[in-house]
C-alpha cells in the first residue's frame, strides 16, 4: 500500500481545487473557485467586466454581491450604484446583499461559509472566510469576474508559514492582539508569498469569530491568505448559524510540516496598537499610553463578532465615555443588531454615549466618520493608511475593542489592564448564547429566469475604455518617485468624496496619487500630451493593501506605461498585469537611487523582450544611465501584458476556435 504525505490544511484545500499547474512554491497554478464575493465599491467594475465578457450566468456555486461600503447617499452616486448593482446581480445570477444589510466578510462566513471550499473576492479581506477553513482569496475584480465566468484563479504557489499557537490568552488581550503581534514581527511585507496556517492547542483558545479577525488582518501581513482548521469550534459556530449540515470537519494531518514555522505564546501577549500611519507599526500599548483620543470607532471586518461589541457594552456600561471622545459605533451587520438587543449589550452602549451608525464598512474606508485634524482616533479596523479615514493629516491608531472602549472612557491611550485598578472591573467573559437570531430578511437569491432581467444604469455608471495593446517603446517621463510600502489608499484614495466614483473612470483617474501629490492629474495629461504617456518609479511592496482595480486602471486611463519599483505586493501586481501597465523590477534595487522624479525614461523592445522572456532596458535619458529590469511574469501573463490586458485577452480566446 502507498502511504501518502501528511498534509497540512493548506495542501489539502489546494490539492483538491488545482486546475492547472503543480504546488511548487512561487510557480503560477490554477485554481477552481467554488464561491464569489463582491462588494459595491468593487463591485460596480465587477459587473461591468461581466458585461464585456458577455456573462450568462455565474458558474460558480455561488456569488454574492454585497453593498457594504458606499453607504452615504449624499447625492444620486451611490444609489445609482445600488441599482445598478441589484440589477446586474440578478441578470448575472448573483446573490445580493442589500444595502445595509452588514459587513461582506462575517456575513459571508455566517450565510455562505463552509469548510473545505475556496471563494474568490474583489476585496483584500476575504481571507478573512479562512477561519471555517476555507481557502479564502482576495483579489481584483477581473479576477473575480473570469472566475464567475467559469475560468481558473491564477496565482503563485505560495509557501505555507506554519504558526504554531500555545498557552491561553490572558485577561484583557484579545485576537486583535495576536494579528498585531504577527504585524509587530513581520510587518506590512513579511507575509509575502506565504499562506499563514494556524495550528496547535492554542487554536482551541479562540472561537471562530476570533479567528475571523485574525484571518482578516493576514491581508495586512501581505499574506496570500490565512488558513484555519475547520474543528469542533467551526461546528458550534455553524450550528449557532442554523448551518450545522454545512459543517465538515478539515484538520491537518498527523505528522504534517509546513515551509516555515512561528510560535506564539498566547499567554505571554499583552494589548498592542499599531501607531500611524501603518498596521506594521505596533507597540505594546502601555508605550503610548496618555496620548489625549478624540474618537474611537468600533466595528468592520476586522472586529465583526457579537462578542467585540458586547465586551465594549460591558466596560462601558454604567459610565459615560470621556466628553471629548466620539465612540462611534459600527454594527457589522442587522442579525449583530438583534443579538446585541437581545443579550441587552445595545442599551449599554446607547447609555454611554455610544453613537450607533448603520450596519457596514464605514468610517474603515473613510465613508464618514472622519477624525478631526491632527487628533488621535482608535479604530477597531484593519487599516491605517496615511488619508484613508477622509482626514489628510489624520492619526488613525489600530487596536482591540478593549482597548478603544477603555480609552474612550479615559479619555486617553489607557492599557485596557489598567481597568482593574481605574475602575476595579474585573475581566468580563461572554457566555455565548447556543441559539443566535438569524437574519436573512436582506439578502435576495438570484432568479432563475435572469436572462430577462433589465439593468439599470443611471448617470454615474460610465462603460469600461477600450484599451490598446502594449506599445514596443516609449519615451516618457517618470513622474513620481514613491518610498517603500506605497498603499493603493495613497495610489486611489478611499474616503466618501471619491468612493462614489468608483463606477466613473474618467472622474475617479482624477484623483490618482492625490494623496502623494495633489497636481499628479494635471501633470499626467501633460505628460500624455507631450510625452504620449508616463511610468512611476516607487521602492519595495508598491500597491500594498486593498484590491481596488482602479489603482491600476486610472493610472493606465492617464496613460501610465509601467511602474519601475524594487518589488510588488500581491494583488496591486496582478491588477497592473490585468489592466496592461508593466510591472518591471530593479534587477540591481541600487538603481532606485539614481532615479529622479521628472526623468526622462526610454524602455525598449518591449513585446519582443517579452515574447524573449529578456530582461527589459530602461534607459533614463536624463542621466546617460541603463537599467536592467526584471519581471516575473508567467507565460499567461506575459500574454495578458502583450494583448494589452485581460479583458482584451479574454476576447481573444473567446474569438478563436
Ligand atoms: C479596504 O479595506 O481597503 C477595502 C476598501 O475594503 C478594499 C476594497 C476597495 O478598495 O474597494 C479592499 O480591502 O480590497
Amino acid at each position: 500500500m502507498i502511504m501518502s504525505k501528511p498534509m497540512n490544511v493548506t495542501q489539502k484545500l489546494i490539492s483538491s481545487h488545482l486546475l492547472e499547474g503543480t504546488m511548487e512554491p512561487g510557480k503560477e497554478i490554477g485554481l477552481k473557485a467554488d464561491q464569489a464575493l463582491l462588494q459595491d465599491a468593487t463591485g460596480t467594475l465587477v459587473m461591468l467586466e461581466l458585461e464585456a465578457m458577455k456573462l450568462d450566468r455565474a458558474k460558480t456555486e455561488v456569488a454574492v454581491q454585497y453593498v457594504d461600503h458606499n453607504l452615504l447617499q449624499t447625492d444620486y452616486k451611490n444609489a445609482d450604484d445600488h441599482e445598478f448593482l441589484r440589477t446586474a446581480a440578478a441578470k448575472f445570477g448573483i446573490w445580493f446583499s442589500r444595502p445595509g444589510n452588514g459587513v461582506s466578510h462575517p456575513v459571508h462566513m455566517e450565510r455562505f461559509g463552509m469548510p473545505g471550499k475556496t471563494l474568490l473576492g474583489s476585496d483584500s479581506h476575504t481571507c478573512a472566510a479562512g477561519s471555517l477553513g476555507m481557502l479564502a482569496i482576495g483579489t481584483g475584480g477581473l479576477d473575480v469576474g473570469l472566475a464567475i465566468a467559469g475560468e481558473p484563479y491564477y496565482v503563485k504557489m505560495p509557501k505555507v508559514l506554519g504558526v504554531k499557537l500555545t498557552g491561553n490568552m490572558p485577561d484583557w488581550v484579545s485576537a486583535k492582539d495576536v494579528i498585531l503581534e504577527m504585524l509587530r514581527r513581520y510587518d506590512v511585507k513579511g507575509g509575502r508569498g506565504y499562506i499563514i496556517e494556524y495550528y496547535g492547542d492554542g487554536v482551541k483558545d479562540l472561537t471562530a469569530m476570533d479567528r475571523h479577525v485574525i484571518a482578516n488582518m493576514g491581508a495586512e501581513l501581505g499574506a496570500t491568505t490565512t488558513v484555519f482548521p475547520a474543528d469542533d469550534e467551526t461546528r458550534r459556530f455553524m450550528r449557532s448559524q442554523e448551518r450545522e449540515d454545512d459543517f465538515s470537519e478539515l484538520l491537518p494531518d498527523e505528522g504534517a510540516t509546513y515551509d516555515d514555522y512561528e510560535e506564539i505564546n498566547l499567554s505571554g501577549l499583552e494589548p498592542l496598537i499599531a501607531t500611524p500611519s501603518s498596521p506594521g507599526n505596533v507597540v505594546p500599548v502601555r508605550e503610548v499610553a496618555g496620548k489625549e483620543v478624540h474618537q474611537a470607532v468600533i466595528g468592520s471586518s476586522a472586529n465583526p463578532g457579537l462578542r467585540d461589541f458586547w465586551i465594549i457594552s460591558e466596560i462601558v456600561k454604567g459610565r459615560m465615555v470621556s466628553p471629548h471622545v466620539s465612540l462611534d459605533i459600527n454594527p457589522t451587520s442587522r442579525q449583530i443588531i438583534q443579538n446585541l438587543a437581545d443579550i441587552k449589550a445595545f442599551g449599554k452602549l446607547m447609555q454611554s454615549g455610544g453613537r450607533f451608525h448603520q450596519s457596514g464598512c464605514m468610517g474603515c474606508i473613510g465613508m464618514g466618520q472622519a477624525p478631526a485634524s491632527g487628533k488621535i482616533s482608535l479604530r477597531t479596523v484593519p487599516r491605517n493608511f496615511p488619508g484613508r479615514s477622509g482626514t489628510l493629516d489624520d492619526q488613525v491608531y489600530l487596536c482591540s475593542p478593549e482597548t478603544a472602549a477603555v480609552s474612550a472612557l479615559t479619555g486617553k491611550i489607557t492599557d485596557p489592564r489598567d481597568m482593574e485598578k481605574l475602575y476595579d472591573m474585573q475581566y468580563p467573559h461572554l457566555e455565548y448564547p447556543e441559539k443566535q437570531i438569524i437574519n436573512r430578511e436582506m439578502l435576495i437569491p438570484p432568479p432563475e429566469n435572469n436572462q430577462d432581467v433589465e439593468v439599470i444604469k443611471g448617470p454615474n455608471i460610465k462603460s469600461l475604455p477600450d484599451l490598446q495593446p502594449l506599445i514596443d517603446e516609449c519615451e516618457v517621463p517618470a513622474i513620481l518617485k514613491m518610498e517603500d510600502n506605497i498603499s493603493t489608499d495613497e495610489i486611489l484614495r478611499a474616503g466618501a468624496e471619491v468612493l462614489p466614483l468608483r463606477s466613473n473612470l474618467p472622474e475617479i483617474s482624477k484623483w490618482a496619487y492625490y494623496v502623494i501629490d495633489q497636481n499628479f492629474h494635471s501633470r499626467s495629461l501633460e505628460a500624455h500630451e507631450n510625452y504620449g504617456g508616463h511610468v512611476v518609479v516607487a521602492g519595495d511592496n508598491y500597491a500594498q493593501g486593498s484590491s481596488r482595480e482602479h489603482a491600476a486602471l486610472a493610472p493606465r486611463y492617464l496613460g501610465q506605461r509601467a511602474v519601475l519599483a524594487k518589488s510588488y505586493a500581491r494583488i496591486g501586481w496582478q491588477n497592473l498585469v490585468n489592466f496592461g501597465i508593466i510591472p518591471l523590477e530593479f534587477k540591481n534595487p541600487d538603481d532606485y537611487n539614481t532615479i529622479d522624479k521628472d526623468d526622462i525614461i526610454r524602455l525598449e523592445n518591449i513585446s519582443s523582450s517579452l515574447k524573449k522572456r529578456d530582461t527589459i532596458k530602461a534607459k533614463n535619458m536624463t542621466k546617460n544611465k541603463e537599467y536592467e529590469m526584471t519581471y516575473s511574469l508567467s507565460d499567461r501573463q506575459i500574454d495578458v501584458m502583450l494583448a494589452g490586458g485581460i479583458i482584451n485577452r479574454f476576447k481573444e480566446k473567446k474569438q478563436s476556435p
